[in-house]
């Protein structure tokens, strides 16, 4: 069976394009692959954090998971610091990861520009990131647009290692939606910007806790372009675009069916149309929140799913420590033919 690994920072609420973009694919893959979803706590480290609400937004975090629909028994859901391996294999990676290929990840750019302080922790950010993956040898991760160039330097980063060290990983493969498909959902106040759960504007966008007058609100506020007619046309009418791909990922509805309908409408329409069916997205999701926020329950999934995780994340750790010669804490575990290959000779 094909593995599956995707993350998601726990750095704010999540939002639609949390959603459209990655999200929902979990839980059709659940069905396909063995996966492993994890709230990368460490990932939002990277920038700085007030402690009450990183926390409370971990535990969130994994409830959207649930409440999205990703069933805990059929995949593995939990908490990147519960499994050490986690940051142990990322110290491997970034002994085998060059500066000028950290320097020049985009989102390492852009999000140092928006920040006065920028930590270590943001720059080696790709590292940690390609360790998530490969330790579960995984064969797809399915994420957002943004995230595709950490994912080739996860690819780079697994096949430099498996030439020094032998076979090691797995070299996964994206799992990305084109644009129509969600694959990148643009900001509601500027469509040259992706949507962002950590934007100091929350009007920019729709978060899936947002209650229904919330939503209604933002949708109406949403910028749009000059002109009355609804077209899908990402060069010259991107703010619309943005919102048709909305429309769409959200009812089922096709795009050109969406131009269609609102051919003879204005925008005020369209948008009171649209904010309606982000409600009516959100609802059954709000509902199996609210559920699951009970003292105990998501805690409990997730202390099962990082005993599940650790076993394997284990495994592979073990493994790429023996290749690169560390010595394990016990010796028995050490077979004699490696003791005698590896001894260097003025003990011998
Ligand atoms: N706007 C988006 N459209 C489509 N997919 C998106 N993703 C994020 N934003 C969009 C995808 O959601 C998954 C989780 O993302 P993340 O939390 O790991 O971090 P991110 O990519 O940096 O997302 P955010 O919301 O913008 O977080 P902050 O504001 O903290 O940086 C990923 O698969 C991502 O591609």
């Amino acid at each position: 069976m094909k593995r599956v690994f995707s993350g998601v920072q726990p750095s704010g609420s999540l939002t639609i394009g949390n959603y459209l973009g990655a999200l929902r694919h979990f839980t059709r893959l659940q069905y396909e692959a063995d996966c492993y979803f994890c709230v990368v706590d460490l990932h939002a480290l990277t920038v700085p954090q007030d402690p009450e609400e990183l926390y409370q937004n971990t535990l969130n975090t994994a409830r959207l998971f649930v409440a999205c629909g990703v069933d805990p028994k059929q995949a593995t859901i939990f908490v990147q610091s519960h499994v050490p391996a986690h940051t142990t294999l990322s110290w491997l990676m970034e002994c085998n990861t060059y500066y000028g290929e950290l320097r020049r990840m985009t989102q390492f750019k852009d999000k140092a520009a928006k920040h006065d302080v920028v930590t270590a922790g943001l720059f080696t950010y790709p590292a940690l990131m390609a360790a998530d993956i490969l330790l579960y040898q995984t064969d797809e991760v399915p994420v957002g647009e943004d995230q595709r160039q950490h994912l080739e330097l996860t690819r780079d980063i697994a096949m430099r290692m498996n030439n020094r060290f032998g076979p090691l990983f797995k070299v996964p493969e994206p799992y990305i939606a084109p644009k129509t498909a969600g694959g990148r959902i643009m900001s509601l106040q500027n469509p040259a910007e992706k949507m962002s759960k950590s934007s100091d504007d929350p009007r920019s966008y729709i978060a899936l806790l947002d209650p229904p007058d919330v939503v209604r609100k933002k949708i109406r506020s949403a910028v749009t372009d000059s002109g009355r007619e609804i077209r899908y046309d990402p060069e010259e009418k991107p703010a619309l675009s943005n919102l048709l791909v909305i429309y769409s990922l959200a009812t089922g509805e096709s795009i050109d069916s969406l131009e269609e309908r609102y051919r003879n409408s204005g925008y005020g329409q369209f948008k009171a149309d649209l904010a309606e069916a982000v409600v009516e997205l959100l609802a059954p999701i709000q509902e199996r929140f609210r559920e699951l926020s009970e003292p105990g329950v998501i805690e409990n999934i997730l202390a099962e799913g990082a005993d599940r995780a650790e076993r394997v994340a284990a495994e592979t750790l073990a493994r790429v420590q023996a290749a690169m010669g560390l010595v394990p804490r016990h010796a028995a575990a050490v077979s004699s033919s490696r003791q005698e290959t590896r001894a260097p000779s003025s003990i011998t």
